[in-house]
């Protein structure tokens, strides 16, 4: 945790939204030896490159998602294609992002990574891979394949970055307790302070170094009855110290707005309960602020007979005084205390959506009487053929035939000229059977409706 740069009272941006897309594979070749006095060549087409991925890396040196929410469009490299004569496509560059600790990564609501140490990498989007060239499609009974596969497309899609600062101890009390005069006086932090409620509008974290021992302490603004629900500056800021060791509460002998400072302790352990039950379960001192103020003595007594259980100091964060007895409680503390483990960060299989098989669709008839094919092996697929090659369709209504889609689009009401849409792609399906090679076995003949590349010769 020392690692921590002494964080000035900037504006902190702790969420980003980005779009991710990563690097497409690029396209394998389909190629043929031609050379003089070698007759029937064979196929020498090279497959595509990988392309780039895109990584988080959780550093010290930045604080703060600022850069990435200013930048929310990040893309890696495409790979460039496989040519002939075996020549492979070079690999597209991967992209690295730097976060700072205590970044966690969310798509849909689903964390996919919490990093926390320093060098932690986590691939967010994976690169598509490279296309294979027509050498990777020759068998003994197909030596001159006309085949080559095009790219992976790059995993792509839309993420949250949030920020929990990670800091050991954090300040909380009613506004105007004196909690960044508190970490003013004990760290190198140069928050706001100023006489009157809601000085601090955005958390501050500090270095504290004491007797050779470092901490670092976040003071968030203050808390109302209420905050939990969203009241004042709210539970926004509640986050940041639900991964601290040690809350440091602070209570102002004067109360805040007429309430008294019992009351006022109660209220704050209540919004902290309601927020989070990991709140209400952290070891939590309790400092009566302002002992230069005639009354603070005697609320220091009154608080110690009410809450008979919790250590409870008195200090003043203006003059100093018992500061340093409350740090040195402080520093002995931190090492006895652990920070929960917020998060579970989802498994990479189930991240990986690339992984899926083929086998896997769905069929839908739409209104306009369009059949649906949906599946993330199967649109893979569609991405991944050349369809200007006609041994590639081939190819493909073999698979299509492997993996039972002629009979699920059979099953599922699909009669002759019926539009079936996978992906961008549109095909006309016919029942037309036609011969298919093997003797007796039939194929069921896709032909695709759009112009681009015409019909199926
Ligand atoms: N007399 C006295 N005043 C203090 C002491 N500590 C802080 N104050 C004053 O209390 C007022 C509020 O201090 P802040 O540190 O801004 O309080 P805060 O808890 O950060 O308040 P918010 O940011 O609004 O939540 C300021 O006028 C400080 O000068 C103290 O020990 N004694
Ligand atoms: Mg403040």
């Amino acid at each position: 945790m020392t690692q921590l740069k002494t964080q000035r009272s900037a504006t902190f941006i702790d969420t980003a939204h980005v779009y991710l897309k990563a690097g497409k594979g690029g396209n394998g070749a389909s190629s043929f030896r031609r050379e003089k006095y070698i007759p029937y060549g064979g196929p020498d087409g090279g497959h595509g490159g990988k392309g780039g991925s895109i990584w988080f890396v959780a550093t010290p040196n930045v604080t703060t998602l600022r850069e990435i929410a200013f930048h929310p469009h990040i893309t890696a490299e495409d790979a460039t294609p496989g040519g002939g004569n075996r020549r492979d496509g070079a690999n597209g560059s991967d992209k690295t992002l730097y976060v700072p600790l205590g970044t966690v990564v969310k798509r849909e609501d689903v964390v996919l990574a919490d990093l926390k140490v320093e060098g932690q990498r986590f691939c967010a989007a994976k690169g598509g891979r490279g296309g294979r060239g027509n050498t990777a499609f020759k068998t003994r009974f197909n030596t001159a394949p006309k085949i080559s596969e095009n790219g992976e497309p790059g995993e792509e899609y839309e993420a949250w970055l949030e920020l929990s600062v990670l800091a050991d101890v954090g300040l909380v009390g009613f506004p105007n307790a004196g909690k960044s005069t508190l970490l003013a006086a004990v760290s190198a932090a140069r928050p706001k302070i100023a006489g009157y409620p809601f000085t601090t509008l955005n958390p501050n974290i500090g270095m504290v170094t004491h007797k050779g021992k470092s901490f670092a302490a976040a003071d968030i603004p203050g808390l109302i009855e209420g905050a939990h629900d969203g009241k004042g500056l709210g539970d926004t800021f509640l986050k940041h110290i639900l991964r601290t060791k040690l809350l440091v509460h602070l209570v102002d002998p004067a109360g805040f707005n007429g309430m008294k400072p019992e009351k006022a302790v109660r209220v704050i352990d209540k919004e902290l309960k309601e927020y989070h039950p990991l709140l209400a379960k952290k070891t939590a001192i309790l400092v009566v602020n302002k002992s230069d103020l005639p009354e603070a003595e005697k609320v220091h007594e009154l608080l110690q007979k009410k809450f008979k259980k919790r250590e409870i100091f008195l200090i003043s964060a203006a003059t100093g005084k018992g500061v340093t007895k409350l740090l040195d409680r402080v520093i002995k503390l931190l090492p006895t205390l652990k920070a929960e483990d917020l998060y579970q960060a989802a498994d990479d299989n189930v991240r990986f959506a690339t992984k899926v098989s083929a086998r896997g669709f769905t069929i839908k008839l739409t209104d306009e009487n369009v059949f649906m094919v949906a599946g993330a092996g199967v649109e893979k697929l569609i991405a991944m053929t050349n369809f200007a090659q006609p041994d590639s369709w081939d190819r493909l209504h073999r698979i299509f035939r492997t993996i039972g889609m002629d009979k699920a689009l059979r099953k599922a009401g699909a009669v002759a000229g019926s539009l079936v849409r996978i992906a961008d792609k549109e095909f006309e399906w016919s029942e037309a059977p036609i011969p298919s090679g093997k003797p007796g076995k039939f194929a069921y003949k896709y032909r695709r409706f759009d112009e681009e590349y015409g019909d199926k010769p």
